[in-house]
């Protein structure tokens, strides 16, 4: 076809929908000519432009292909949480690329630019080992059309920047683990406490550590001194015989602990002192693994606070909603825990045991 042609009918056509513009009486209906990437609707509440995918609206699992960007190895929790992606990733035919950052920040940074630059990859999910540094990457996934999930831990960056996060109230966690405290030490004339915290920079400790400072206060407790454990037994265990060895801070009731692990390294020092956890000095943790059970069981630890690890299947299923454009998505999703007493007793514990996934 000759261009002349082809640049009548164009000029038709402007014609056309110039005389739309003009409120004239023609009855054609004029055709939206906005690019479809960034159509107006597929912003969520919280303002995140939703990547548009070439498999929308009937994306399926086997569209997706998952750059996970992991914290690095740190106790039971994590492994559980490892484990509920690759299986329900495996189930579904997803493509997951996990990344194991080694608790690193900066290699979660540099990670998160290569996803970024993976034509493949449509979809990032990050579990950030601190709250901060992520904006830039985060940037760059809106301009690659990369469609970024946070799972369990937070970062400080603006919500916009992710299409939602799934995971644990670590505020809430932390006001739990004071309300318990509370309640252990209720018949203690001193109610000095010692806090092992999680690795520094990480969401889950700082607001673990805000939450306990938040309710501390109702029954009087003190926190005499305060270091991290790195969630770590071994490292949680140093921590504690150097408190318990330095004439200063010795003199504590109890223990607050931001996960099962630390909890436990805490337990052998005291017991390796020659006190009795759970009778001289009282020990809250979080998680509620089997070992944290364990401890419940044997009534070393006092109360333990839940933290569902299991969030694989829930995030996955929030990804392909958002591979289909889903503006519904709120942008936190919180999980729904409780928490455990070694009052409950041995028996109805043990036999709360065997429902535990982790
Ligand atoms: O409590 C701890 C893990 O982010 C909730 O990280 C998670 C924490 C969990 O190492 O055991």
């Amino acid at each position: 076809m000759k261009i002349t042609k082809i640049f009548g009918i164009f000029l038709s056509a402007i014609f056309i929908f110039s005389a739309v513009g003009c409120g004239s009486t023609a009855t054609t209906v004029a055709p939206t000519l906005v690019p479809p990437t960034t159509v107006a609707s597929l912003i969520t509440d919280s303002g995140y432009v939703i990547p548009a995918q070439k498999c929308v609206p009937n994306c399926t699992y086997k569209d997706m292909v998952v750059g996970f960007i992991q914290t690095g190895p740190e106790g039971a929790w994590r492994t559980a949480n490892n484990a509920s992606f690759d299986e329900f990733a495996a189930q579904q035919g997803i493509t997951l690329k996990v990344y194991d950052a080694q608790g690193k920040v900066e290699n979660q940074i540099s990670a998160f630019h290569t996803f970024n630059q993976d034509s493949t990859v449509n979809v990032i999910i990050l579990a950030a080992d601190d709250t901060k540094g992520f904006d830039d990457v985060l940037q760059e996934a809106k301009s690659t059309g990369k469609l970024v999930i946070l799972e369990d831990r937070t970062v400080d960056s603006s919500a916009a920047l992710y299409y939602t996060r799934i995971g644990s109230d670590f505020v809430a966690e932390g006001q739990k683990a004071a309300a318990a405290m509370c309640t252990l030490l209720k018949d203690f004339a001193k109610k000095n406490v010692v806090e092992i915290s999680g690795a520094v920079g990480a969401g889950a400790g700082i607001d673990r550590a805000k939450g306990f400072r938040q309710k501390m206060g109702d029954c009087g407790i003190t926190i005499t001194a305060s270091q991290t454990g790195n969630w770590a037994v071994a490292d949680s265990k140093a921590v504690t015989e150097a408190w318990l060895k330095d004439a200063a801070l010795k003199d504590f009731q109890g223990v607050f602990a931001h996960n099962d692990e630390e909890a436990l390294g805490a337990i052998q020092a005291i017991q390796e002192a020659g006190l009795k956890p759970g009778v001289d000095v009282m020990v809250v943790g979080v998680d509620a693994t089997k070992d944290g059970f364990a401890a419940l069981i044997d009534a070393t630890l006092g109360a333990d606070i839940e933290c569902n690890p299991l969030l694989g299947p829930q995030v996955l299923e929030a990804a392909l909603k958002g591979l289909n454009g889903d503006t519904t998505m709120p942008s936190y999703v919180p999980s729904q825990e409780g928490e455990f007493f070694a009052a409950q007793g041995a028996d109805a514990l043990k036999a709360i045991l065997p429902t535990r996934k982790y």
